[in-house]
């Protein structure tokens, strides 16, 4: 059926759950307890629907996912067409009909956006879509399928994957038999691009010791072990830990990137000892932190951050060997980017630094402004742009030396191995590898780049988190009016201290955000302007949690 139904879309075939509940698309799509989601997956297959057919049929991509979440939720985002999240103008869209509460309002709803963006509802439509192994998801694809059928899109389902492997597909179905091709739109074409990457970003260097990958228990983990068949054991070696994808409860639990940043340690269990390489991936494989232990046996994370600088130092070079001077590299950060960090690009590494948003969709926008540009969020969620120009000069810069014909290929090699289309742990495990390889670096050199000033993350649960607003690339409070100032005059108080405040885009909470000079003053900090926020704000269940 390619048709648009618009008499199955007023019959409402998928109710609004829970009257009351309000839906948001938020830092990365929609995101709540995956009980009160089966409507909001019908209309997003709708609204991808209605995406493709704006965008000429090209591919619009639906990715069932919660990430970082708990097991029992549940979530969804739209991928553009070149692998990139859904343009931001249409967040409202994906709002308003997740919010329709019956059949009219929904076709009403339906009506404006095909007004407003002049759409032939008769016009062709594709979208592909995949899932991660939360238990949740085999009824959710039924809703997104029903969705996609009323709406009449030519529907794929890809199946088991992660979130960055689609972004990937999506682009290279859409850039297909062109001179942009992407690569091979299959899972094998994935693994094929980035493991002939590696060798030959790592040819003629000594393998390093074995590298431990935490999965989270999550989609990472048979993706992993998959991908691993086309790298040869003499190239990369890697233990996989936390892979139980069958078990109910596991998923994220007490491992993963989210509880290694936040917790400041080791997955339990993890045999982690002075000299071993250790990293975490999330539950959808689109964030990753490395960690080790030093020779005190301290506990050392090697977060977003920590990958931003080593890959801007190191493209940087490459580009000065290279003999090109007209690749100018950028780092993209947030305001939960360690204040060392900014220190050491700026100061150190003397690149343009720009702080945004939380969330990837607006680090990715900014990182598009710099011929080649880095963007990571501290908890490890980032990758590489590198723009149109920047590409046509590495492919056709002519090499006067040997040095300068290895630093070109090294360019050209990072061009495929980084997933270019959002952040990919794989991918990122593939670029500090290679980094550390061609170093011959232990971690616990990689970390002397600069030593992180201590920070702390804390978890407010609230009434309505929704009251919270801020502005200045969300480092201040605009409401609750006059909080800021009470938190700013706790900061005053603390050397080097710095703290902010926000309403989490992915959780049912407020996040609070606090560094200083010393372990027990940063905890101080972040514990008074939690309370500060809990009081304010009528928090729920006890005392703020440390996240
Ligand atoms: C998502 C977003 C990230 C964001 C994180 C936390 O990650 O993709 O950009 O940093 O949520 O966001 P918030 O603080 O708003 O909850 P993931 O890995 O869960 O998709």
């Amino acid at each position: 059926m390619t048709s648009f139904d618009y008499s199955s879309i007023k019959s409402n075939i998928i109710a609004h759950k829970v009257e009351s509940y309000t839906y948001t698309y938020g830092t990365a799509g929609f995101r709540t307890k995956a009980e009160l989601l089966d409507s909001v997956m019908y209309k997003v297959g709708i609204l991808a629907t209605l995406r493709s057919k704006k965008l000429g049929g090209a591919t619009i991509g639906v990715m069932i996912t919660a990430s970082h979440n708990p097991e029992e939720d549940n979530g969804v985002k739209l991928v553009d067409p070149r692998g990139e999240m859904l343009e931001q103008s249409w967040e409202g869209y994906a709002t308003s009909l997740a919010n329709a509460k019956g059949g009219d309002a929904l076709a009403e709803v339906v009506e404006e956006i095909v007004a407003a963006n002049k759409i032939d509802t008769e016009a062709p439509a594709a979208v592909i879509y995949g899932y991660d192994t939360r238990p949740s998801c085999a009824e959710l694809v039924k809703c997104l399928e029903l969705g996609l059928e009323v709406s009449g899109a030519k529907a794929t389902n890809f199946g088991l994957k992660t979130t960055p492997m689609l972004h990937y597909l999506v682009r290279c179905i859409n850039t297909a038999n062109t001179s942009d091709s992407y690569g091979e739109p299959t899972e094998e074409g994935y693994y094929k691009k980035l493991s002939e990457a590696f060798k030959t970003s790592v040819k003629g260097k000594s393998r390093l010791s074995p590298l431990t990958v935490d999965c989270a228990n999550g989609v990472g983990a048979p993706k992993l072990r998959e991908f691993l068949r086309y790298l040869p054991e003499d190239v990369l070696s890697v233990n996989i830990m936390n892979d139980d994808v069958t078990s109910l409860g596991k998923l994220n639990k007490d491992c993963g990137a989210d509880y290694v940043k936040t917790q400041q340690r080791a997955p339990p269990g993890s045999k982690i000892a002075p000299g071993s390489r250790f990293c975490s991936y999330d539950g959808d494989a689109d964030r990753i932190v490395y960690y080790f232990v030093d020779s005190n046996g301290t506990f050392r994370l090697l977060d977003g951050d920590k990958i931003a600088g080593l890959a801007a130092m190191f493209i940087m070079e490459l580009v000065h060997d290279a003999g090109i001077s007209s690749i100018k590299v950028g780092v993209v950060q947030t305001a939960y980017a360690n204040g060392s960090s900014t220190n050491y690009l700026t100061k150190v590494l003397n690149v343009p630094v720009s702080c945004v948003s939380t969330g990837v969709k607006h680090l990715h926008h900014e990182a598009e402004k710099y011929d080649v540009g880095v963007y990571f969020e501290a908890n490890g969620h980032g990758t590489v742009l590198f723009s149109p120009e920047a590409l046509n000069t590495i492919k056709t810069t002519e090499a006067k030396t040997p040095a300068q014909k290895h630093a070109i290929d090294q360019l050209q090699a990072l061009t495929e191995l980084i997933n270019q289309t959002v952040g990919d742990a794989i991918s990122d495990m593939l670029l500090v590898e290679t980094i550390l390889t061609n170093r011959q670096w232990t971690c616990e050199e990689w970390n002397q780049a600069y030593t992180d000033l201590p920070n702390r993350l804390v978890k407010v649960v609230v009434k309505d988190r929704h009251i919270f607003k801020t502005t200045n690339a969300e480092r201040q409070l605009v409401e609750p009016v006059g909080l800021q100032g009470e938190i700013d005059a706790l900061v005053a108080k603390y050397a080097n201290g710095r703290s902010f405040v926000r309403a989490s885009g992915t959780e049912d909470a407020v996040r609070v955000y606090a560094e200083a000079s010393t372990r027990a003053e940063t905890d101080e900090l972040a514990s008074k302007v939690a309370q500060l926020v809990y009081d304010r704000a009528g928090g729920v269940g006890g005392r703020p949690l440390s996240s």
